[in-house]
């Protein structure tokens, strides 16, 4: 009998990424999706026809107890959350809803439901915010810097601590930034590759950011999937750092993605204030020693074959789009 798999999130990047990798390891999927006025589910479109999907919001305990109810997965990744770091700061309580309570309802389903069902929990580098050590481990201790990353704490520690009261197989991931063509177009990789193409295009001619000195380490979302699946496959639950360990700016990365556009960014690029945050993550580099020792797990695409790959297919996408007429 196939192996069952559940997804909170599966309209987002991580969870149509997710979701292939399920089916490819034979697994029947199953994701949830909340109830929107209008379908979002471009992500997942081309894998309709090998999931289930059910109705069920983070909000509303009783339908998550529901959807284990009735799809009885052996395996559960709560990928769903409010995952923009500056509107946490604009619905810092529906962050909280989400992000926070959000896991603990999860995992209560979990337990009341079928407690022997393996859980994996999103977590966030944003955790490490104003670090305290550099490179970052499992061990280094948390200074979140928005309410986004205090409310990722607050998942992180409730899912250490009903794996701890109650023999629950709950792993905690702490991702690093993760990149891709599916990224929203609101983060700032996929914002630049957006732009770079729109420029390289003619249909805009500025890309306004924020700060260009905060430092992030940037991986591919196809590969960190692969270490939530990889965690659920270990004899006992454990969290892990996944990270490529290679910290760049954004001004790098801005400069990577005009480059591979024959573009030079000086000419396009301006800082806008409003982009800005109340408080900033400066410098984010993690040590991924643990998940490739005991998960054997490795980035397969580094830094310049993302930017690569973001800004060949926002070209793609965009190049049926005519510049407009000059005026
Ligand atoms: P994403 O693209 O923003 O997707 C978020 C998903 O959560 C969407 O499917 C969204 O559904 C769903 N969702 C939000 N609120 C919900 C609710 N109340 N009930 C049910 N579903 C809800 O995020 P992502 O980049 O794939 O990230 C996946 C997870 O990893 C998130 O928890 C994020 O915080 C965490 N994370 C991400 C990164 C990264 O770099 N990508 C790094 C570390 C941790 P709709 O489509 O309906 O909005
Ligand atoms: O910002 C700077 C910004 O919004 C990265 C989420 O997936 O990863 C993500 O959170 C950096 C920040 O991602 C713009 O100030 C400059 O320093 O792409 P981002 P994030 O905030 O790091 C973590 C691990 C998660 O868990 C989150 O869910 O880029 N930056 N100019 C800008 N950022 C944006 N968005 N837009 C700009 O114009």
């Amino acid at each position: 009998m196939s192996k069952r798999a559940m997804i909170t999130g599966i309209t987002g990047q991580d969870g149509s990424y997710l979701a292939e990798l399920l089916l490819g390891e034979g697994y029947e999927v199953t994701g949830i999706i909340r109830r929107l006025s209008h379908p979002n589910l471009n992500r997942i479109e081309h894998l309709l026809d090998r999931i289930r999907l059910h109705p069920a919001d983070l909000l509303d305990g009783l339908s998550l107890i529901r959807a284990i109810e009735e799809n009885e997965p052996d395996e559960l990744y709560n990928l769903a959350a409010m995952s923009f770091v500056p509107a946490s700061w604009d619905q810092p309580l529906l962050t909280g809803e989400f992000n926070a309570q959000g896991v603990t309802r999860v995992l209560d389903a979990v337990r009341r439901v079928n407690p022997k069902i393996k859980l994996y929990q999103a977590s966030s580098s944003e955790m490490f915010g104003k670090v305290r050590e550099v490179p970052q481990t499992e061990l280094t201790p948390f200074y979140p810097r928005s309410p986004y990353g205090v409310s990722k704490v607050f998942g992180h520690y409730i899912t250490v601590n009903y794996r701890e009261s109650y023999g629950l197989f709950a792993c905690s991931g702490i991702l690093f930034n993760h990149e891709s063509p599916r990224r929203g177009l609101e983060f700032v990789t996929r914002k630049v590759s957006d732009g770079v193409a729109r420029i390289k295009l003619g249909i805009e001619q500025k890309l306004y950011l924020g700060n260009l000195e905060a430092h992030r380490d940037w991986g591919f979302a196809g590969d960190y999937v692969r270490a939530m699946w990889l965690m659920l496959q270990q004899p006992t639950a454990d969290d892990y750092v996944v990270a490529t360990g290679e910290s760049h700016s954004v001004r790098d990365l801005v400069e990577v993605a005009f480059g591979h556009a024959g573009l030079d960014w000086k000419a396009h690029v301006e800082v806008d204030p409003r982009f800005l945050r109340p408080a900033e993550v400066d410098h984010l580099i993690g040590n991924a020693a643990k998940a490739r020792q005991s998960l054997g797990w490795a980035p397969s695409v580094d830094f310049a074959g993302l930017v690569g790959m973001m800004v060949d297919s926002d070209i793609e996408r965009l190049s049926g789009i005519k510049p407009p007429k000059p005026r």
